[in-house]
């Protein structure tokens, strides 16, 4: 056994800080790593905001500011902002070309997909514990226009026939691009022409902790229809091959759409629509996602009509979003989170595995294929204090300051020894790092 790994608190945070600062774009949005990302993502500028806000409140408020800069006309808020034009990542804004949709935000340049809705939930937390209540309230109140546009269009755009859950076009869009569930829908999509174009994605990062070249041709395939669409969305969720209902994604926007409606009702908004967005969620997440077979949840393809049966991290984020029952709870903590077979350390060292070690398609070090990744742990250590499993959140806690006390602010980690993967100076582990060591738990 190697030594155990002392954790020192305030060394952390500072070297967070340290980092957050580094990625500072002149004071406009805070890229997600050293390289390899030097734009303004949709869910790591929330989290980026929501570790800012324990030190320096005026800009986290302008990260969100800047993010919704990027907001459509009809609502959608892509997932990434280019503030400064082109770079070495592809896609560029030219190969988007949202210029051909009459939707497409005038002056500042986008992508034409979008990301996990965790904004909202990092904008509750920020003011529920803000110091200055009224100014924190001022603040919620100039965006909440915008916030509320974002999930009208989630639930018009992306649920048109009114189901309660919404769906994906594009494995990017659930923000763990290349997660075990999506390997038979994009099976599926079948590439027929594909336009030319260079992955840059090594440039900086290992090949092979990487998307294979079979689903990266893929990931640029659908983009070039969605563009050649001009990102109409009727047509895209009629039409595009890849079009899944995501257990991640609809939990996260469950919960956000919770957190949402407590703004509301701070700011005297009307809540009602919240309820029946609320409630419609919450039995269609049950009713179609839920396995009692297996117990576990699953993400639904709604081209093919079946549901995806892969054993992944995303199963464990209903309980971040209070949408399971203390029975199903129960079962996906003491039937799968503890079990070394598929999350739990026994061979590996760290929680939480990212996909189930025992799943066919289990990788330790590829993406979202098995590595550690700390946005999940944190989710997963909220979810399981909110479900009273306040030991096991602690473990993974204390997990994840290990990995990043060990192998500093990488984008994952190898779940077996804690090799750091990925992008460098990752920002989203330094604000959640701090998050961990400085915040609060998440209100219910
Ligand atoms: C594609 C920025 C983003 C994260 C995603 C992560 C990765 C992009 C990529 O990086 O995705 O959006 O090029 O691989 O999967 O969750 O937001 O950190």
């Amino acid at each position: 056994m190697s030594e155990p790994i002392v954790i020192d608190p305030d060394a952390l945070i500072e070297q967070a800080r340290a980092i957050l600062q580094a990625n500072d774009v002149n004071g406009i949005f805070i890229k997600p790593g050293t390289y390899q990302y030097p734009h303004q993502w949709n869910w790591d500028a929330a989290l980026v905001a929501l570790g800012l806000s324990h030190f320096d409140r005026p800009r986290a408020e302008q990260e969100i500011r800047s993010l919704l800069k990027g907001q459509w006309k009809d609502g959608m808020l892509p997932h990434v902002v280019y503030h400064n034009g082109a770079s070495d990542y592809f896609p560029t804004p030219d190969f988007w070309q949202i210029e051909r949709s009459p939707n497409a935000p005038e002056g500042v340049l986008t992508s034409g997909i979008v990301q996990p809705p965790l904004l909202a939930t990092c904008v509750r937390l920020m003011h529920e514990r803000a110091p200055d209540r009224e100014a924190s309230l001022a603040f919620v109140r100039e965006i909440y226009p915008a916030l509320y546009r974002w999930h009208r269009w989630l639930r018009t755009a992306r649920d048109p026939e009114n189901t309660g859950l919404v769906a994906i076009v594009h494995p990017w869009e659930s923000g763990t691009d290349n997660a075990a569930r999506f390997v038979e829908p994009m099976i599926r999509v079948i590439p027929t022409r594909v336009p030319a174009y260079q992955r840059k994605d090594f440039l900086h990062v290992r090949e092979d902790e990487r998307p294979i070249q079979a689903e990266y041709q893929r990931f640029i395939y659908l983009i070039d229809l969605f563009r050649q669409w001009g990102y109409d969305q009727e047509t895209i969720y009629a039409r595009s091959p890849f079009l899944v209902q995501d257990t991640l994604f609809n939990a996260l926007m469950y919960r956000a759409q919770r957190d949402l409606r407590a703004l509301a009702a701070e700011l005297g908004e009307p809540t009602e629509e919240f309820d029946e967005w609320l409630a419609t969620t919450r039995y269609a997440f049950n009713a179609r996602l839920w396995s009692e077979e297996h117990g576990l949840y699953f993400a639904y393809d709604l081209r093919a009509r079946r549901v995806l049966e892969e054993n992944g991290c995303a199963t464990f984020i209903p309980l971040f979003a209070g949408l399971a029952s203390e029975r199903q709870a129960r079962r996906l903590v003491e039937e799968h989170l503890r079990n070394p077979e598929e999350y739990a350390p026994d061979g590996t060292r760290y929680y939480v595995p990212s996909q189930a070690k025992n799943n066919l398609f289990f990788e330790p070090r590829r993406y979202w294929r098995g590595p550690v990744w700390i946005i999940i742990n944190w989710m997963v250590m909220e979810g399981l204090r909110r479900y009273g499993y306040h030991e096991l959140a602690e473990t993974i806690r204390q997990h994840s300051l290990e990995l990043v006390q060990k192998s500093g602010f990488m984008e994952y980690y190898d779940p077996r020894d804690g090799t750091g993967c990925g992008a460098t100076g990752f920002s989203w582990t330094a604000a959640l790092t701090i998050e961990m060591l400085a915040g609060q738990p998440v209100p219910a």
